[in-house]
């Protein structure tokens, strides 16, 4: 290949990593992007083709080369020429402000201190060199002198620079960091482990650490890893700011990722005031953080103070409640939700954590016991975050005794006493006492009430929550012993509106069958199941008396549909109220009751296609319904009819291959209207 073509050649892969390397700048540093992801697609895959063909103009510092290196046997060593400090902590106001006058003390000065504030990220210190603005190493923190070789896996980190950008950076320039992994990636790594049946990680802290240990680069790379730079080691060979924060600004503009919560703050004042307004805040952040550090800002300063020890006396951690701590599990409970799931519950031994108080931790369901091995008696890591339900994280197996029980899922509700179920493949255990269970009680009886159910108008969510706390109704039948007098003495109710409510209950006892089924609730069984149930069975007793067999033969339901349906029935609480439903002189209209010279269309299978003139297919669907017909989503040789409208597809063309009646809205109209 002639010179001047490689060239060309050579300076177009260049300007293409300075474009790349100028858009992840401006996503990652700046978090202002220029141009769309795909546009960066495109000119990375432009690249990477350029590259294969030419690979003697591979070059390391290429952004296609982040992930390349082959899997380490272990990691090296890298000493810090500049040792990398640790810092102080501090716990309240009150140590806080013994620092500031230490400080003060050692400045000979009054006047208040600026501070540069920024978030305490919970992660891994590293530190990354680079010489003439290449990447050269990077290495963990360690022991603050000696710490590990990692380079390949902070090189597959999207927002480490590969190279410096611009040309007016020190010759020789150590950033120091922390790693981290977001809480979105962190959720999102164990969402991928708990499916593959992998182990999961505790906090995002261990997966970021456990990401950075990986001897495979490739499998750092698929880590959402990210980073800030909070400080300088050596600087050789250029000047930086004389400030804290100016000296970030600096490092940006180089092409590393500071946080955007810095701020400069005065004095123990404005310290104070910046932790609280993070510590309000610390759950909405992306990223965990456990306190705050504050640096004095002016580097004139922190030189006057020196450091002790292995700790800068011009820095310090001001430390938030811890969100995790050590705890005992004394008991395991079992509490019934609104939709009947059984969850099972800690009884802690008190501990303080995340700011509060911590005597119980949700621990899920059995699959969760089982996977983290969980025992009554046991020595557990909880975690509060915000206002989170505290949770196990895992069990202290070193802690453990030869006195700790297992955790035994009841057989009963513990509230209302009836059978417990849980199907193959859920993960939840369900009571079955449904329209009894106390527990489930104002979700049924709202479920009862609904539109789509029984239809009382008026009769909201709000009002059924306040009679069943009151204890006025405890099931659907209750509802009928409703009086006016009884329902105008509750709050905000005027005599008017009591009335209108005990009319619209009056007014909703000649319920389709249909309807009635679908009120009872029973699990997964929704409209379109009670109405097949409804017009296969054509009575409630049917129904109450039907087994797992014959329910199946039904169309759309399967086996756990028949079991939850038999199961229900099993319940005696269940068919008493039932019981006292029709006792308060409620009568199911029954399909076969419906005369049949008033369902024309009894049995016959209708296809809706196109756009009808003036009934939307939900309209046509409901009168085709109330006439006796089926309707099916395709065409098939069962199919009597297929209405048809404007723009009919494929249907229409299947319609006209089986020989299909084809109809029109005007004739459905007409044979609806003769009979
Ligand atoms: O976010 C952090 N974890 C963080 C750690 C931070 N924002 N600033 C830090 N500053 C320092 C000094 C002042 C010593 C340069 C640090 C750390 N050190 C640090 N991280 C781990 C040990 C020390």
């Amino acid at each position: 290949m002639p010179a001047s073509i490689n060239h060309k050649i050579a300076s177009k892969i260049e300007q293409l990593r300075e474009q790349l390397r100028n858009h992840a700048w401006r996503y990652y540093v700046l978090d202002d992007p220029e141009v769309p992801d795909a546009e960066y697609d495109r000119l990375y895959r432009q690249l990477q083709q350029l590259e294969q063909a030419h690979p003697e103009l591979l070059s390391s510092d290429s952004p296609t080369q982040r992930v390349g290196a082959q899997p380490l046997t272990t990691f090296a060593q890298i000493h810090h020429q500049q040792p990398m400090l640790s810092l102080d902590n501090v716990f309240s106001e009150d140590e806080l402000t013994a620092f500031d006058r230490r400080a003060h003390e050692r400045l000979h000065s009054d006047a208040p201190i600026d501070y540069a504030a920024e978030p305490k990220l919970d992660g891994l210190a590293i530190s990354i060199r680079y010489e003439q603005g290449q990447l050269i190493y990077a290495a963990t923190r360690g022991d603050g002198n000696t710490g590990e070789n990692v380079t390949q896996n902070i090189r597959t980190i999207e927002s480490v620079p590969l190279k410096l950008l611009g040309d007016d950076f020190p010759k020789v320039l150590e950033v120091r960091g922390e790693v981290f992994m977001p809480k979105a990636g962190f959720e999102k790594l164990n969402q991928q482990a708990r499916r593959n049946g992998e182990k999961t990680f505790a906090n995002p802290r261990n997966a970021a650490a456990g990401s950075l240990r990986q001897l495979d680069p490739r499998i750092t790379a698929n880590r959402p890893l990210s980073w800030y730079c909070y400080a300088v080691g050596v600087v050789e060979g250029g000047q930086l700011a004389d400030t804290h924060s100016a000296m970030m600004q600096q490092l940006k503009q180089y092409g590393f990722p500071v946080c955007a919560e810095a701020q400069v703050v005065k004095g123990v004042a404005g310290c104070m005031a910046y932790y609280r307004q993070l510590l309000a805040r610390r759950e909405q952040l992306a990223y965990d953080i456990d306190g705050i550090v504050y640096k004095v800002n002016a580097i004139s300063q922190q030189q006057l103070l020196g450091f002790v020890a292995r700790a800068p006396r011009w820095a310090i951690a001001h430390k938030f409640p811890a969100q995790e701590e050590m705890t005992e599990i004394l008991d395991v409970d079992f509490q019934v939700g609104r939709t009947g799931a059984i969850t099972p519950v800690a009884r802690l031994k008190p501990v303080f954590v995340g700011g509060v108080t911590v005597k119980n931790a949700t621990l899920h369901n059995m699959d969760e016991i089982r996977r983290k091995d969980i025992h009554i008696g046991d020595r557990v890591i909880i975690r509060r975050a915000g206002d989170v339900i505290p949770e196990v994280v895992k069990v202290v197996i070193s802690r453990r005794t030869d006195r700790v029980r297992e955790v035994i899922m009841p057989t009963k509700c513990p509230v209302c006493g009836s059978v417990i179920e849980q199907l193959e493949g859920e993960a939840v255990a369900r009571c079955t006492g449904g329209l009894f269970c106390e527990a489930q009680r104002a979700q049924a009886i709202k479920h009862y009430a609904s539109r789509k159910a029984m239809d009382i108008d008026g009769l909201g969510n709000k009002l059924i929550e306040q009679l069943v706390a009151g204890n006025t109704i405890q099931t659907p039948a209750d509802l009928y012993t409703l009086s006016v007098s009884r329902l105008a003495s509750l709050d905000r109710m005027a005599e008017k509106s009591a009335q209108n409510i005990v009319n619209a209950i009056d007014n909703s006892k000649q319920p389709l069958l249909s309807r009635f089924i679908y009120a009872m609730g029973i699990r997964e069984v929704g409209e379109s199941t009670a109405r097949h149930l409804a017009e296969n069975l054509m009575s409630l007793d049917a129904l109450m008396q039907a087994d797992i067999e014959t329910l199946q033969a039904i169309q759309d339901i399967g086996p756990i549909v028949a079991q939850h349906i038999v199961t229900f029935f099993q319940q005696r609480h269940n068919r008493e109220v039932i019981n006292k439903i029709l006792a308060a002189g409620v009568v199911i209209q029954n399909p076969e009751k419906v005369a049949v010279d008033n369902q024309p269309l009894q049995s016959k299978t209708f296809v809706i296609t196109g756009t009808l003139p003036s009934l939307s297919r939900e309209q046509a669907k409901t009168l085709l319904l109330h006439a006796g017909a089926k309707v099916s989503g395709s065409v098939s040789s069962k199919t009597d009819y297929l209405l048809a409208g404007e723009k009919a597809g494929s249907k229409l063309t299947k319609a006209s291959l089986l020989g299909v009646t084809v109809i029109d809205e005007a004739t459905l109209k007409q044979w609806l209207a003769k009979d």
